[in-house]
This record gives structure tokens, sequence and C-alpha cells, in this order.
């Protein structure tokens, strides 16, 4: 599907959307999945076990849906995003946790096999302390106190299209970060108006003037570490990467990082050129409204993700996400690792 929209900042090539990989499950799969999940104990008690049991579970996907799952993982000319439906759920959902979780009401773990077998076919689950204290599973929750940072608690204000970035003291935020995520929806907001986007480096290459994707692919800009990071760890201040291109690597397949709290840019022109980049990434993304039973999985480097906004009552009924953060391997990340779990870094 090619969709062409209506240009609002000046552009040099074509202003295209790059095909959305979806796969729906038929209904007897959904279901048959939904019983073997429905015995699954809680994944967290036996991370390596139970990714072996749902590896075994999903392996029963009819082949043509698990090798489209399997191609987005490994393949470089594959859609960066895929939105998986008709998935199973828990037959029932205690109250979305007001603290930004984890749930302690939760009695079945269908939600949480269905995103940890998902992200078992893309790599390996990982976490990270600053990021919900090294979880596997995030939540991804509106949080009153955060309702207009530029985090995964906010709903007031739109998060910018960005990259799941992580602070590391070698200077760079984009090279232990995690290559997947996988969003699986368990509610959706009240409205059913939040909306997930997803903008393609391929896509927005190609509807930049080629002088701003030249100042983009320059090593003009400081990545702010996350909100969490710098909420948690840093007393509020800002802390920067060394200086990145936004943009980078191969013409036809092209890796983006930027942080959603906020970029720094070392000149007028690569501040120009990052504004032009959130109004390209507006005009080629894809939007889904996340329902239950989707699961949205995404490359973290071909593409970056926004969220519109919504409203959220914090009233157990709010919109609820869970969240993996995926590598395809942990080796190359192993300076990071904590002593207490070979899948959490520092
Ligand atoms: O809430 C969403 O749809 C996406 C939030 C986000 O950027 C994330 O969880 O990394
Ligand atoms: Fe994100």
């Amino acid at each position: 599907m090619t969709v062409t929209t209506e240009r609002t900042v000046p552009t040099a090539g074509p202003v295209t959307t790059r095909t959305l990989g979806e796969i729906t499950l038929p209904d007897e799969i959904r279901d048959a999945l939904g019983a073997q999940l429905n015995r699954l104990a809680d994944p967290n008690d036996d991370i390596d076990h139970s990714m072996a049991r749902l590896l075994q579970i999903f392996s029963t996907l009819p082949t043509d849906l698990l090798q489209q799952i399997l191609d987005f993982g490994r393949h470089i000319d594959t859609p960066g995003v895929c939105l998986v439906s008709n998935l199973p759920v828990d037959a029932e959902l205690p109250d979305t946790p007001s603290d930004g979780g984890p749930s302690r009401g939760k009695k079945s773990f269908v939600a949480e096999g269905v995103l940890l077998g998902l992200s078992g076919l893309l790599g390996e689950p990982m976490g990270v302390l600053t990021e919900k204290a090294g979880q596997l599973v995030h939540d991804v929750i509106p949080v009153e106190g955060g309702a207009r940072t530029q985090t995964n608690q906010g709903s007031e204000t739109f998060l910018n299209f960005h990259s799941d970035i992580m602070h590391d003291v070698i200077g760079r935020y984009d090279v232990a970060n995690p290559d997947f995520l996988v969003l699986s929806c368990l509610r959706a907001d009240h409205e059913g108006v939040a909306g997930t986007f997803y903008a393609d480096a391929r896509d927005i290459s190609a509807a930049l003037a080629p002088e701003v994707l030249d100042t983009l692919r320059s090593p003009l800009f400081r990545l702010n570490a996350p909100g969490s990071y710098v909420r948690d760890v840093a007393g509020g201040q800002d802390v920067l990467s060394e200086p990145v291109p936004m943009i980078s690597g191969h013409h036809d397949f092209p890796e983006i990082a930027i942080s959603a709290n906020g970029v720094h840019a070392l000149t007028s022109g690569a501040r120009q050129a990052l504004d032009t980049l959130q109004e390209v990434c507006r005009q080629v993304a894809h939007s889904v409204h996340l329902r239950p039973g989707q699961a949205l999985l995404i490359n973290n480097r071909k593409g970056v993700h926004a969220r519109s906004t919504f409203t959220a009552r914090y009233d157990g009924r709010d919109r609820w996400l869970q969240r993996t953060y995926v590598r395809r391997s942990l080796w190359n990340v192993r300076y990071r690792v904590t002593e207490e779990n070979r899948r959490v870094h520092y």
C-alpha cells in the first residue's frame, strides 16, 4: 500500500508511506494459542524456561505467518513496523494500575505470553535498570504526574517521533538500545483515539530535500538521555550523548536515532533540519489505534515512532500497553550487564 499525502513543508522527493506489515491470526489459531497461554505461569519467575515454552507454543503458527514474523526480525528490506491482530487476550483483566504498573492483580499471563512469545521470534527480551526498574515486561500506562512529559507516561502532549534509546557511559545512546520494541494492547484509551505512529527512515530520506538529508547525516546532534534517566538519576539535568548524525548508514537501508527527551543541535541549520525531520515524519507515518488483541512489532533502527495525545482519567480503565525491549543478540551488549540478571543492563 502506498499512501500519498499533502505536503505542508517543502520536500524534494515523493511523500510515500512504506507497506505496513499486517498479520491476522485465524480464529482457530488464536483460540489454540490462548488455551496454551492460559496455563502459563508468570514468565518472570523463570524467564528462560518460559521463553523456551513460548517458542514451542508460537511455533504452531501457520508457517507463512511464522515466516512473516521471522522475516520482519531478520531482513534489512522488510517493513519497519508490523501489526499483529486477533491475538488471544486474558479472560479477566484487572484495573489499569494507576501508578504505571506492574499490576499486582493479574491472575493469568496470556498478555505476557503473547508479548514475550512474539518478542522471542525477533530476538531476546532485555531490561535496563533505569527504565521500568529493569523489568522485562514494561507497562505503558498514563501516569498523572507525567501527563505532559516526553515519556511513555504522557497523554496530554504529543510524544514526538523518537527511538527508544538508553543512556550509556560510552557516550552513544543508540548502540546498546533495543533493536525492536513490541507493544501489545491490553486496554485502549477511553475514546479510542490514542494513535501510535511509525515513520520509516527510507520514506523520510526520500521525502527530504538533499541538503536537509545531508545535514541530518552529519554529526551535528547530541541526544538527551531518556526522561526516566534524567528524572531518576541525573536530578533533572540534561545528559547529552557525543555528537551523532540523526540518519546514518546505507542510503537504501538507513538507520535513524532520535531522542524523545530533546536533541541538542550544534548549528542553526541543524536545528532547522530537526524541525523539518519531525514534520516529514508526520507526513510519511503510519498511524495505528491499538486495540486489545493487537500488538505492534517495531523495528527501532529502521524508523521512529510517536504517540498522539489522548485523555487519561486515572480511573482504572485507562489505556494499558505492555512493551518489551528486544535485542537480536545479547552478546555485543555484554559490557552493560548487571551481576543479578544476564538479561538486565545498567
Ligand atoms: O504509547 C505508545 O503508543 C507508544 C509509546 C512509546 O513511545 C513507547 O512505549 O516506547
Ligand atoms: Fe517509545
